[in-house]
């Protein structure tokens, strides 16, 4: 139980620090067993049950509200690695394992672990899975539902379903894992995953290039797939304006092209062959890149330390935009021809709304955007957000709808989009999670006003 005021205020307020909760109890379970006794006792009490992982969320999801008697469980305690199956390329991973840990535990058996984003450091696998992180390596190896090949469960009422399991193959009726992994801790608390793994890359080859606009991106990544035989490991778009956040605020960062251009793309390359081999497969696309005026300028690392430096402009962003007081941040997805389509329409529409700076980048190889948007210069970033805020983002979640996409690529629903869910879903999906959120949870104890 965590009982210090000072201890126990850094489970209650969220990550954007959007969110400032209460809780009547904050308990800090060491096994599947006791988070069993924990849940069978708030069933019976009728206590709200508030899973957290390592509170890295962005929507809220893991903060408890304000309402009394809500039970805060902190899975960091599960921080084992059960094991790891190096002929079946799994691992068995309590929830609360960070998946820095989780990688380097399968580095250590030579094997890969492949989620992978900015908050790998303090994110956990519990929390990973509730709420199917993407992050950026997606576009070859999938979100974290499809890393997940079985889970052990802790159903509201505190009985344990026994779901781990390496078998890829088990179609034995509904897919129950896929059902708690992006419930967000609104069915039950997953206390363990078994989890895919991959053999580690040889080689790697990482490139920033500049390209004309988005719809070039979208051309490049068809190419580099095509040509590489898909070993396209990471497909990432940067704007200018994110570029420079980052040149602005974050340290020991350079620009790695002489010009400045509008529209970036990190592509990193992975496979097991040789390093010259894959040398050769990433320059051929670069020459035909740029033949093709996909590419008008780029650099390809030369080295670890260039290929880390090349990630830091990348991943650095979301910490640049907290130097400018933060942004309306807008996670979107569309089908990726698309793309260029949304980043034409938005500004246009914008405009009637209220004037902004742009920090929009993203995971394009997902068909994934971060679509920010920033105070004028010189205007209060907190009151840009509470004013603007409401309208800019429902003109940009309009427009993805518009296209078919969806309000939230990867960050979830959690608190912040439960508006959003009951406005874009639409109603047979809406009445479908109902009926299985009153099956599994008929009292909704768990993880109350998230979601739905
Ligand atoms: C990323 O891709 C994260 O860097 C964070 O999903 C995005 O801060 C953001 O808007
Ligand atoms: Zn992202």
């Amino acid at each position: 139980m965590v009982d210090d005021d000072a201890t126990r205020q850094g489970y209650l307020v969220d990550e954007r620090r959007l969110y400032q909760g209460e809780a009547a109890l904050i308990v800090r379970p060491a096994g599947t067993e006791e988070v069993s006794r924990v849940m069978a006792i708030c069933h019976e009490a009728g206590l709200g049950i508030v899973p957290q992982g390592g509170n890295t969320g962005y929507c809220g999801g893991a903060t408890p509200d304000d309402a009394e008697g809500q039970v805060l469980v902190s899975l960091s305690r599960m921080n084992t690695v059960r094991g790891i199956d190096p002929v079946g390329f799994t691992m068995t991973a309590e929830a609360g394992v960070v998946l820095a840990d989780a990688q380097q535990a399968a580095e250590d058996e030579g094997l890969l672990f492949p989620l992978s984003m900015g908050s790998e450091g303090s994110a956990e696998i519990g929390g990973a899975l509730s709420t199917n992180a993407g992050g950026l390596a997606v576009l070859r190896y999938g979100t974290a539902r499809e890393l997940c090949l079985g889970l052990e469960v802790v159903l509201p009422d505190g009985r344990v379903l026994h779901g781990l399991s390496g078998l890829r193959k088990d179609n034995t009726g509904f897919d129950l894992r896929s059902l708690f992994c992006g419930a967000e801790g609104t069915l039950g608390i997953i206390t363990a995953a078994t989890l895919e793994l991959f053999p580690r890359p040889t080689a790697r080859q990482t490139a920033w290039l500049a390209v004309p606009d988005a719809a070039a991106a979208c051309r490049l990544l068809g190419r580099a797939r095509r040509e590489s035989s898909d070993q396209v490991t990471s497909f990432e778009y940067v704007t200018r304006p994110s570029l420079e956040l980052v040149l602005g605020s974050v340290d020991a960062v350079t620009d790695p092209l002489e010009e400045a251009y509008e529209h970036y793309v990190l592509l990193e390359l992975s496979s097991g062959q040789s390093e010259e081999r894959l040398r050769q497969v990433s320059e051929a696309i670069l020459v035909a890149g740029m033949e093709e005026g996909e590419i008008l300028d780029g650099v390809l690392a030369e080295s670890s330390r260039q290929r880390r430096e090349l990630w830091r402009l990348r991943e650095s962003i979301p910490e640049a935009e907290k130097h400018q007081g933060g942004s309306v941040k807008h996670d979107v997805s569309v089908t990726i021809d698309r793309i260029p389509g949304f980043l034409e329409d938005a500004p246009s529409r914008l405009a009637g709304i209220a004037r902004c700076r742009y920090s929009v980048y993203g995971h394009i190889g997902d068909g994934n955007l971060h679509f920010n948007l920033l105070a004028p210069d010189g205007d209060d970033p907190g009151a840009f957000k509470e004013e603007q805020g409401p309208a800019l983002s429902e003109c940009v979640h309009d427009l993805a709808a518009e296209l078919g996409g969806s309000f939230s690529a990867e960050h979830g629903v959690g608190k912040l989009k439960k508006g959003e869910l009951a406005r874009y879903k639409d109603p047979e999906s809406l009445w479908t999670m109902r009926a299985i959120k009153a099956a599994l949870d008929p009292r909704g104890l768990m993880n109350p006003g998230k979601v739905l």
